[in-house]
């Protein structure tokens, strides 16, 4: 196989403050013990680990703010990992970042606009995941950060109490919605309907666009538009977008996701385009999972996405 070799900076982020459901703060390790770095090696890549962001635990902190649970401490995460990010784009290497529950997400992401923005130019985003994480403070049905994340980036929910998020690295927003594309969501919050339409999102992908126009479709639409005038785009990948079946070991399991081959092939699409700037895994929960199995497919999932080809 003949396939632009990258190199390529692992980065965990064991952050489970964002989740109510414990045990994804072992995520990265557990996608580190599924062979991560030498299943990209031998697809050619040369591959760092830059270790993990330091993180705070929910047993030594008290939880704030019920409407934003640990809110202060997963700024404080995301500013590190937001850091990391850029130090690794700045070393000329395309950041791998392993969660963690996906609040993480509002660091890693600003870390990639504000690389790209030092040198004039916007980034996109392609979020992946059963849930649309675009609630804020005010609108959360559960305090949990991770749903919050989208709403940060895009510059909603400043006035309710989602600042600390918004104002990383001091300016908001970070992401353009026209730039902006969500692909397989099936579980959107009433109140998230109206955020989405606020920010003005107009690129989402549910489950029916996929079953019905299918997944080429829905993934050229999605890459067009996150590469529209933007230098590249970072995708954020939630495990929880691809069927309970295929990946059970994950923060918040929903019925009627995408399929293991559905999964590849997205990957494989992304990677024939080749503007890839950033990548991340989240949500991935050994405390339920089987086996180590869905860390398992988060690593042949990133082999897709980095060039792996069936012939
Ligand atoms: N929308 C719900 C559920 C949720 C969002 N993201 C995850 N779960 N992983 C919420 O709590 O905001
Ligand atoms: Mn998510
Ligand atoms: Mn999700």
């Amino acid at each position: 196989q003949s396939l632009p070799t990258r190199r390529i900076c692992v980065l965990g982020v064991p952050l489970d403050l964002g989740a109510s459901r414990r045990g994804v703060d072992m995520g990265p390790s557990a996608v580190r013990v599924a062979g991560l770095e030498a299943r990209l090696e031998s697809l050619g890549h040369q591959v760092t680990d830059g270790g993990n962001v330091a993180v705070e635990i929910a047993e030594t902190r008290s939880t704030g703010d019920v409407h934003a649970r640990f809110l202060n401490e997963i700024a404080e995460t995301c500013s590190h990992t937001a850091n990391a990010v850029i130090r690794a784009l700045s070393d000329g290497m395309m950041p791998l970042v392993l969660g963690g529950d996906h609040s993480l997400a509002a660091g890693s992401v600003s870390g990639v606009a504000e690389f790209y923005r030092r040198r004039d130019q916007k980034i996109g985003v392609i979020w992946i995941d059963a849930h649309s994480d675009i609630n804020t403070p005010q609108t959360s049905p559960s305090g949990n950060v991770h749903g919050m994340p989208l709403a940060a980036l895009l510059g909603l929910g400043v006035d309710a109490g989602l600042a600390p998020l918004t104002g990383l690295l001091g300016y908001s927003p970070k992401i353009a919605p026209e730039n902006t594309v969500l692909v397989g969501v099936r579980d959107i919050d009433a109140a998230e309907r109206e955020n989405l339409r606020r920010a003005g999102m107009t690129h989402v992908y549910t489950m029916r666009d996929i079953d019905e126009r299918g997944m080429r479709a829905v993934m050229e639409e999605a890459i067009r538009a996150a590469g529209q005038g933007t230098a590249g785009y970072h995708v954020s990948l939630d495990m929880d977008w691809i069927d309970p079946e295929d990946a059970p070991g994950v923060g918040t399991p929903v019925r009627g996701g995408v399929t293991y081959r559905e999964a590849h092939l997205a990957m494989e699409i992304l990677a024939d385009h080749g503007h890839l700037l950033s990548f991340e895994i989240v949500e991935v929960n050994p405390v339920i999972d089987e086996h180590n199995r869905t860390a398992d497919l988060a690593v042949e999932l990133a082999c897709s996405a980095f060039g792996k080809k069936i012939l």
